[in-house]
């Protein structure tokens, strides 16, 4: 751990106990925020309904793309998770709504050499992780925030919510996930972010 992680991790911690939360829930090297800060490379992208689609394809035996009515017929659900970015910033208890990664996986029907996945994005963003990482109780692929449909900002129309990875790997305008046979690269993974992304285990960068 570095210097500024000790430096900022005791902010964190510092923050959670005089707020009666358990420290233990905030990573090395993080504070809290009450805000919602935006991160987005390049322009949001524009969201058209009409046309969207989510398709899940590659290693699977049933490749499929729905659309937003068939999104949203599908298994909903609401979970709270503790939200953690790269840039040090931690959200406790953030709500959200949306459908369980594992609707998704499972009418896919994962094919035994699928082993990782990228998810790719209106605008062109990509992130790369595990099958594993993506088959989680706490995955889903979210559509509102709060109560209220995520802002274009968060990644309308859905996004990624991938609670036990840096927030990077939560792709936002989320259109496809691809089943592959070995591991690929998305964008700031190729660009110095670290592949695993474990914010427990401080993994932020590759060098
Ligand atoms: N499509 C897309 N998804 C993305 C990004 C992006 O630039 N494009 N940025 C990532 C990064 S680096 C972070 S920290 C979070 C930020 O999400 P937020 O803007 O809702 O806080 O989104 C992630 N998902
Ligand atoms: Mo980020």
């Amino acid at each position: 751990m570095g210097i500024t992680s000790k430096i900022l991790g005791q902010r964190g911690v510092k923050q959670a106990k005089d707020a009666g939360i358990d420290p233990a829930r905030v990573p090395p090297g993080q504070y809290l925020t009450s805000k919602f800060p935006v991160l987005t490379y390049g322009r949001v992208p524009p969201a058209d309904l009409a046309s969207w689609t989510l398709s899940v394809d590659g290693a699977v035996a049933n490749p499929f793309s729905i659309d937003w009515e068939e999104f949203l017929a599908l298994e909903q659900r609401t979970q709270t998770v503790d939200i953690h970015c790269v840039t040090r910033w931690s959200k406790l208890d953030t709500t959200w709504n949306g459908v369980p990664i594992r609707t998704l996986l499972d009418r896919a029907g994962v094919r035994p050499e699928g082993t990782h996945v990228m998810a790719h994005c209106d605008g062109g963003y990509t992130t790369n992780m595990p099958i594993e990482v993506l088959d989680d109780d706490d995955v889903m692929v979210a559509h509102a925030y709060d109560g209220k449909p995520l802002e274009p900002d968060h990644g309308y129309p859905v996004r990624l919510l991938v609670p036990k990875r840096y927030f990077w790997k939560s792709a936002k305008f989320l259109r496809r996930l691809q089943v592959m046979t070995a591991d690929q690269q998305g964008f700031w993974e190729l660009n110095g972010y670290h592949n695993d992304a474990d914010p427990f285990k401080e993994e932020r960068t590759w060098f």
